[in-house]
């Protein structure tokens, strides 16, 4: 008898241009487009293995060896739903295939990092769990037409299905067809950007991104503000600066984007707060760092960007990340030990 299973892993990826609102939360669709850096460090990845076989009585996933409800209509449903559906297009063309489509899967997902501690643990889980379904059903679909499907996991997912430079179009028609990832540049094209990633806190955070960003559109009107008027031109900008690998311009976007999703959760009713007074000092230190680098006629020598939580991600080229290490070690004693309530993650090339 045959054994039907698949094991993929999927990356952590971190925005540089930010998505926070859905225009359609059942599709997740989103008000803006976005733009990250997938990393390619070993650590900070989900690993998914999915197993089709017919005498499963029923889809049944595993998060970190505890079992999760997948609940009828939800997002991970919706997600083996796809993929079925694709798995049976190639049943339909080729009549002698497996038709695993009408088996259930037993599905088992690992994160080798906290999971919800901002570091965007539903990115690379969905994303593992699409390709994880994509190779054991041998779907012959580019990452662009997966990150439809991971999309509907959890937004930032779509992005994860791509190494090194990600875009998410937003796309503009009702049923979300052109809502999706494709990729600005592999990561050779910029090997030297390098992120850091400080780890202040790995505790789960206050208001989870779904019902955070929903809460921001409903009452922000610095949001609407940012779609319309700001992201557009700024995702434009730091394509052109990737692409350049102009690292002056993509810092000074990365961190005005980062400050403006900051201010946009702050604008929002009751307002959410993510960062906290560690976020907060390594920000002025990389202010001050780079403000004497231009001081002495240089560039900008790093930039920080914060997600939904308090944890740092200082993405620098690599000739300058020994001082920055030392830096943080010096204002942050506690780095060195690996202790909370600061943590040093470790230095890693993206993409
Ligand atoms: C991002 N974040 O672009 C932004 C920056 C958090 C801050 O994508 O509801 O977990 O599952 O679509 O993908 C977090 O949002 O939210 C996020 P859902 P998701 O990386």
């Amino acid at each position: 008898m045959s054994i039907y299973q698949a094991t993929a892993s999927a990356p952590v990826n971190i925005a540089c241009i930010k998505y926070w609102g859905k225009r359609d939360t059942k599709l997740i669709l989103p008000t803006n487009s976005s733009l990250s850096v997938t990393l390619d460090q070993d650590h900070l990845r989900s690993t998914t293995t999915s197993r089709a076989d017919p005498s499963f009585t029923k889809d049944r996933l595993w998060l970190n060896g505890k079992e999760e409800e997948i609940n009828e209509g939800g997002r991970l449903a919706t997600c083996i739903r796809e993929m079925k559906r694709l798995r049976r297009e190639v049943e339909d063309k080729e009549p002698n295939a497996p038709k695993l489509s009408t088996f259930p899967v037993h599905i088992s997902s690992r994160n080798n990092f906290p999971t919800a501690a901002g570091l965007a643990s539903s990115a690379s889980g969905f994303a593992a769990l699409v390709k994880s379904l994509a190779t054991l059903y041998q779907l012959p679909a580019h990452p662009s037409q997966l990150s439809l499907i991971a999309r509907q996991g959890s937004g930032s997912a779509c992005r994860s299905l791509f190494g090194g430079y990600v875009a998410w179009e937003m796309g503009s028609k009702p049923d979300g067809s052109d809502s999706l990832a494709v990729e600005v540049a592999p990561q050779s094209h910029w090997p030297d950007l390098h992120a850091l990633i400080c780890v202040v806190s790995d505790d789960k955070k206050g208001t989870s991104s779904t019902s955070g960003m929903q809460q921001t559109v409903e009452t922000s009107a610095l949001l609407q503000h940012r779609i319309k008027h700001v992201v557009p031109e700024r995702m434009e900008a730091i394509k052109k600066a990737i692409l350049a690998k102009d690292f002056d311009s993509f810092a000074r976007i990365t961190m005005k984007d980062s400050n403006q999703f900051h201010a946009v959760c702050l604008d929002t009713e009751p307002p959410i707060f993510y960062m906290n007074d560690v976020s907060r000092s390594i920000i002025a230190l990389i202010v001050e760092y780079n403000r004497v680098s231009v001081a002495n006629g240089g560039g900008y020598k790093a930039a920080y960007t914060y997600d939904a939580g308090p944890n740092a991600v200082i993405y620098a080229p690599k000739e300058n990340l020994k001082e920055i290490i030392s830096l943080i070690v010096k204002y942050f004693p506690q780095a060195e030990n690996f202790k909370d309530p600061f943590q040093l993650f470790g230095t890693q090339g993206v993409g």
